[in-house]
C-alpha cells in the first residue's frame, strides 16, 4: 500500500530485536526501557491508524512505566474521550509490535486497515507526552518517527503526568461541543481544577499544610505548579521526594505503590502526629493518604478509603440538593478490603459492583451508573457522571438556599474531577476539598470503618497463562481443583477471604488474603500461596511460611 511507503525506511532505524516479544496488557506495553524502541515506533503507527479509524479525532500516546523501576518504560494509547484504548485494538497492538520484519510489519498494518475499514486518506492527529524516565527522550524520538511515517499531525506536550495527557486528549476532541472539557493546555488544566477546588472550599476554615511524596517523578514539578496556580492558603503543600534529576531515585522506596504495598511511610518522610500525608506514583495517576496517630502508629487511607469518603460526600450532597433518583454507586475490585465493601453496602446503603483489575474494567462498570465512583485499593480511580445525571443536575429546581448550595457544590465537584481517568492531582484536590468542607482530620476520615488485616503475595509459576478466573477474578476456573483447595483453607478463618489471579503486568500469580486478625490473615495468605506453588507448578523458592 502506498500509504505505508515510508514505514519500511523509518522502521529500519528502530529494528526489533530478534526473538523479543511484546504484549499490550493492562497498562499498555511495559518492559525494560532499552528494549522498547521498536515497539514505541510502532505505537506511533498504531496511533495514526487509530486516529484515522476515528475520523481524525486526536489520539494520545503516553510514554511511562508508572510505579515500575526507573529502568523500565512503557507506552499506552489514549482514546478520544481520554479513556483507555478500546480493548479490541489491544490485539492489533500486540500483533504489530511483534512483526518480525519490515515486510511483516507493513502486512500487519494493512491487515488492521482492512479489519477496521480505515480510510487512510483521513488526516491523523496524535498528541503525546512522557514521564521523567531517562529512556524517555529516545523513545519519544522513535514515536515521532512512527507518526511521521504515516504523516500524522503530531504535537508533543513534553513531560507531563499521565492524567494530564488524558485530559488534553478529551479537551481537544470536545472543543466547541456541548461536552467541551476545558483548555487543552497545562495552564488550562490547572485553572480548571484549582478553580473548582477554590469554589468548594471558599469560606471554610483553613487546613494545615499537606505533605506530598511525589515519588521523585513528574508529579513533583506538576503539583508545585498546581499549587502556584491556586495561589491560595487552602492549598499549602510541603513537597517531598521531588528529585527528578538524580538517576535512580524515581519510585525508589517511595511513592503510592511502595506505601500501599509495604503499609509504611516512604523514605525521606518523618511522619508527625496530626499531619496529613499523601503519595503519588511515578506518573501521578495514583494517590494514597496516610497519617500517624499519637502513638506514631501508621494508618493508610488507600483507594477504598478515598472511594468511601467521596461516595459518602456525593450521596449526602445529592440528598441535600433534593434531587430524586440520582443514584451514587461504587465500583471496586476484589482487592477492596472486605470492611470497605460491607461499609458501602450496609452503612452507606449504596450499590456496589466488582470489576476486574485494571482501570479500563472499573471505568466501564462506572459508566453504567448515574454517578459512578470507582477506585482500586491501590489508589487509582475517579468519578463519572453519566449524561442522565448531568441532565438531572441541569434541570434541578432548588426549593431552598440549601438546595441551591448543594447543587452548586455538585457542579463544582464535577469540575474538580478528572473524568477521563484517575488523576492523583485531581483526586488530591477532591479529598482536600471534602476534608476542608467537613473540617476533618485524617483520623476522623479513617474512623468510618476499620480495615481487615490483608496480605498480598506473589508466586512465580512455570506458566501463569494456565490460571483462568471468573467472578471478577475472585474464583479460579483453572487449574482444575485449585479453587476447591483454596475454599477449604479460607473456610478455616473467621472473616477469611482469599483469591488468586495471574498478574497482567508481571510474570507471576498474585495471592490476596484477608482475615479477622493479622496472624490469621498471614497464615491464610501463606497457605494459599503454598498450595498454588505445590499444585500449579511453582518455580524458585516456595513462599516462605509465616514465622
Ligand atoms: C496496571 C493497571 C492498574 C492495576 C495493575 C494491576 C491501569 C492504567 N493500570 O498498573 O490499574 O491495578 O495494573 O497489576 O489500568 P497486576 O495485574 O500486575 O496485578
Ligand atoms: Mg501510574
Amino acid at each position: 500500500m502506498a500509504h505505508f511507503a515510508k514505514v519500511a525506511e523509518l522502521s529500519a532505524r528502530h529494528p526489533k530485536a530478534d526473538g523479543a516479544s511484546f504484549e499490550y496488557g493492562t497498562a499498555g506495553f511495559r518492559t525494560l526501557g532499552d528494549t522498547l524502541e521498536s515497539t514505541v515506533f510502532r505505537v506511533g503507527l498504531l496511533a495514526a491508524l487509530r486516529s484515522q479509524s476515528k475520523q481524525g479525532k486526536t489520539i494520545g500516546v503516553m510514554i511511562t512505566a508508572s510505579h515500575n523501576p526507573e529502568c523500565d518504560n512503557g507506552v499506552k494509547l489514549v482514546d478520544p474521550m481520554g479513556e483507555m484504548l478500546q480493548q479490541s485494538w489491544e490485539a492489533h497492538c500486540t500483533r504489530i509490535a511483534n512483526a518480525a520484519s519490515a515486510d511483516e510489519l507493513v502486512a500487519a498494518l494493512a491487515a488492521v486497515v482492512e479489519a477496521e475499514g480505515i480510510d487512510v486518506s483521513v488526516q491523523a492527529r496524535v498528541v503525546y507526552a512522557r514521564d521523567t524516565r531517562p529512556s524517555g527522550p529516545l523513545l519519544q524520538a522513535a514515536l515521532e518517527d512512527g507518526l511521521a511515517a504515516l504523516g500524522a499531525e503530531a504535537t508533543s506536550y513534553g513531560v507531563v503526568t499521565t492524567p494530564q495527557l488524558h485530559y488534553f486528549v478529551r479537551c481537544l476532541n470536545t472543543a466547541g461541543t456541548p461536552a467541551a472539557y476545558g483548555e487543552p493546555t497545562e495552564a488550562g488544566y490547572r485553572a480548571k481544577y484549582t478553580g473548582a477546588f477554590l469554589r468548594l472550599v471558599d469560606g471554610r476554615p483553613l487546613p494545615a499544610p499537606l505533605h506530598i511524596d511525589a515519588a521523585n517523578g513528574v508529579g513533583g514539578p506538576e503539583v508545585r505548579k498546581l499549587a502556584a496556580a491556586a495561589a491560595s492558603p487552602y492549598l499549602r503543600i510541603e513537597l517531598h521526594n521531588d528529585d527528578t534529576q538524580t538517576p535512580g531515585r524515581l519510585n525508589k522506596d517511595c511513592g503510592a505503590d511502595y506505601v500501599k504495598s509495604n503499609q509504611r511511610a516512604p523514605a525521606g518522610l518523618d511522619l508527625e502526629p496530626g499531619a496529613r500525608y499523601c503519595s503519588f506514583d511515578g506518573d501521578a495517576d495514583r494517590i494514597v493518604y496516610y497519617y500517624v496517630d499519637e502513638h506514631r502508629s501508621f494508618h493508610l487511607l488507600d483507594g477504598d478509603k478515598i472511594s468511601t469518603l467521596v461516595a459518602t460526600y456525593l450521596r449526602d450532597l445529592v440528598a441535600a440538593a433534593g434531587i430524586e433518583d440520582l443514584q451514587v454507586g461504587v465500583v471496586q475490585t476484589a482487592y477492596a478490603n472486605g470492611s470497605s465493601t460491607s461499609y458501602i453496602k450496609d452503612t452507606l446503603r449504596l450499590p456496589t459492583v466488582f470489576a476486574k483489575t485494571g482501570v479500563k474494567h472499573l471505568h466501564h462498570e462506572a459508566e453504567k451508573m448515574p454517578i459512578g465512583v470507582y477506585f482500586e485499593a491501590n489508589g487509582h480511580g475517579t468519578v463519572l457522571f453519566n449524561s442522565a445525571a448531568v441532565d438531572k443536575l441541569r434541570h434541578a429546581a432548588p426549593q431552598s438556599p440549601a438546595q441551591e448550595d448543594a447543587i452548586r457544590r455538585l457542579w463544582a465537584l464535577r469540575d474538580l474531577i478528572n473524568e477521563s481517568v484517575g488523576d492523583a492531582m485531581s483526586d488530591m484536590l477532591l479529598v482536600e476539598a471534602i476534608l476542608i468542607c467537613k473540617g476533618w482530620t485524617p483520623a476522623q476520615w479513617d474512623a468510618a470503618y476499620t480495615d481487615l488485616p490483608s496480605r498480598l503475595l506473589k508466586v512465580v509459576v512455570h506458566d501463569r497463562t494456565q490460571f483462568k478466573t471468573t467472578n471478577a477474578e475472585q474464583t479460579l476456573t483453572a487449574p482444575p481443583r485449585l479453587q476447591d483447595a483454596i475454599d477449604t483453607l479460607v473456610a478455616k478463618f473467621p472473616r477469611g477471604r482469599a483469591f488468586v489471579r495471574p498478574s497482567g503486568t508481571e510474570d507471576a500469580v498474585r495471592v490476596y488474603a484477608e482475615a479477622a486478625t493479622r496472624a490469621d490473615c498471614d497464615q491464610l495468605a501463606y497457605s494459599v500461596a503454598g498450595t498454588v506453588f505445590d499444585k500449579a507448578g511453582g518455580r524458585g523458592d516456595r513462599p516462605a511460611e509465616f514465622i
